[in-house]
């Protein structure tokens, strides 16, 4: 059985992944007007992802006896001054999260909560993960500059940067 404030705490965290995955969708979208095809698809995969991690959150709550809440969202943000701008700010929301999943990480222990920090360390190895491979295309974009021939290769190569969910 969840506790009141694990549930609160559980519940942010779903509105965190609902909004991860809006904010990718906006990026994909950007992505496919600007005709990067090959960006826009991996962000879309993303956007799913981030959508598998709040159902997955919403399912644990509801069988642990709490009540996931579906909140209104943020709107996000549409358009980007550059594709390094726009992989910057999908480097530093997934630094966000992972401080969001600490912060549960840590709730869950001082309340002995085992199975919730069990069920937890699922999103620890995930944001290991999203950090790297977010880390790793900023690295690319930042070697890319402004050369529109490499932000070509990058479109057709990005495809094999998949995160697995
Ligand atoms: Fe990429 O954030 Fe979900 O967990």
């Amino acid at each position: 059985m969840l506790s009141k404030s694990i549930e609160k705490a559980l519940n942010d965290q779903i509105r965190i992944e609902a909004e991860s995955s809006q904010i990718y969708l906006a990026m994909a979208c950007w992505a496919e007007v600007k005709g990067l095809e090959g960006v826009a698809g991996f962000m879309y995969q993303q956007s799913d992802e981030e959508r598998d991690h709040m159902l997955k959150l919403v399912k644990f709550v509801n069988e642990r006896g709490g009540h996931a809440q579906i909140s209104q969202l943020k709107a996000p943000n549409v358009t980007f001054n550059s594709f390094k701008e726009m992989f910057e700010k999908l480097f530093d929301h997934e630094v966000f999260v992972s401080e969001s999943i600490n912060k549960l990480v840590h709730i869950s222990l001082e309340e002995r909560d085992y199975a919730t920090h069990n069920f937890l360390q699922w999103y620890v190895s995930e944001q290991i993960e999203e950090e790297a491979v977010a880390r790793t295309i900023l690295d690319k974009i930042n070697l890319i500059g402004n050369d529109k021939g490499g932000l070509y290769l990058f479109d057709r190569d990005i495809v094999n940067l998949t995160v697995s969910s």
